[in-house]
């Protein structure tokens, strides 16, 4: 167990979903020595003003949860940006990590870096056993240099440096806008919309038919306190694997989702399927007993969850008409 609580924490990408999740699970664990800085402040991007920001503010501990994240679509179109951002990002705060001797290093990945067609659910080991799922494949290249770059930095630096790779995440400060969400968010935005303007129908994308597992942010974020704490580099990459795969070990097909959100926001309109949009993977299971035998597990069941980030959508995100 590391107690790193007069440690000074740096937490990149502070303000997205998973950053303020983690930055709320610091705060309520005590942790007070926190640093974080805006993009506007500071691009991830440019190599020398990172290694500037090492150099005046000398973290002990870094989680890189800063990314250029989306859903299928803004992943199949912005596809040169989300392999770029996300390389030069990564390299960055993990290359200005090992130059600084920061003490532990978390990265983020996602699910979406194993094989479209890999066994479910995923264990850790099928990294890189097959060929990726094309819409995210950039994204997906992204996260295994990161992952990569991690384990290659204990071998011959011997930096303390590992990677969570969470499923798909929901929850509070989620991005709800249509074109760039993930599934969860848009349709809580989708059918909320069509019930406050009494829609007939709310199309979703795909055929519905593909599954899903998702995970509460803020269960990921004590997942990540719990890894920053209690999981050496070493315990990972001695036995072989390079990252542990965070999630809630269940999934769902998207219709059923649908059906879930829609039941729980009251709307009582047709679904209907616009199968012009990709499916993507058809399932991305993974299995999490790894990091459930080390002693962490989900908390927040789907239903919960779902109303928990309503409620957030509602009095935080709603736009006034
Ligand atoms: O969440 P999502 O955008 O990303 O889509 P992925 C999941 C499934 O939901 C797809 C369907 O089959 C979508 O076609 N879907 C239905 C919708 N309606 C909608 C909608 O209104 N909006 C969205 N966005 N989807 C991402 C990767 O894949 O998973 C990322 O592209 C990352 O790189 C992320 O890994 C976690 O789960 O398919």
């Amino acid at each position: 167990m590391n107690n790193y609580h007069n440690k000074k924490i740096y937490v990149a990408g502070h303000t997205g979903m998973v950053g303020s999740a983690v930055m709320r699970a610091l705060q309520k664990s005590g942790y007070k020595n926190l640093i974080a800085v805006s993009s506007g402040q500071l691009d991830l991007r440019r190599q020398s003003d990172v290694e500037d920001f090492f150099e005046k503010q000398k973290p002990d501990v870094v989680i890189v949860a800063a990314a250029k994240v989306g859903g299928i679509l803004a992943n199949n179109t912005y596809r040169a940006e989300f392999i770029y951002d996300n390389l030069m990002i990564e390299a960055n705060l993990i290359h200005a990590s090992y130059l600084h001797k920061v003490k532990k290093l978390i990265f983020l990945g996602s699910s979406c870096i194993y094989p479209k067609l890999a066994p479910q659910p995923l264990k850790e080991e099928y990294l890189l056993s097959g060929y990726l799922e094309y819409t995210n494949e950039p994204y997906a290249i992204a996260k295994i240099a990161g992952i990569k770059l991690c384990e290659n930095y204990f071998r011959q630096y011997e930096c303390n440096f590992i990677s969570a790779m969470p499923t798909n995440l929901y929850g509070p400060n989620d991005n709800f806008d249509l074109q760039t969400s993930h599934v969860l968010p848009a349709l809580i935005r989708k059918f909320h919309e069509a019930k406050t303007n009494n829609n007939p129908s709310v199309t979703i994308w795909g055929t519905g038919k593909p599954l899903r597992e998702f995970l509460f942010v803020d269960d990921l974020a004590e997942a990540i306190l719990f890894m920053m704490e209690k999981v050496e580099a070493s315990d990972l990459y001695n036995l072989g694997i390079t990252h542990l795969n965070i999630g809630s070990g269940k999934d769902i097909s998207i219709s059923d989702l649908a059906a879930l959100i829609s039941d729980i926001i009251g709307y009582n309109g047709k679904i209907e399927y616009d199968t012009t949009k990709p499916d993507g993977t058809p399932r991305k299971l993974m299995d999490v007993s790894r990091i459930n035998s080390l002693g962490w597990k989900y908390k927040t069941e789907l239903e919960e969850g779902i109303k928990k980030t309503y409620d957030w959508f509602l009095n935080n995100y709603i736009q006034k008409v």
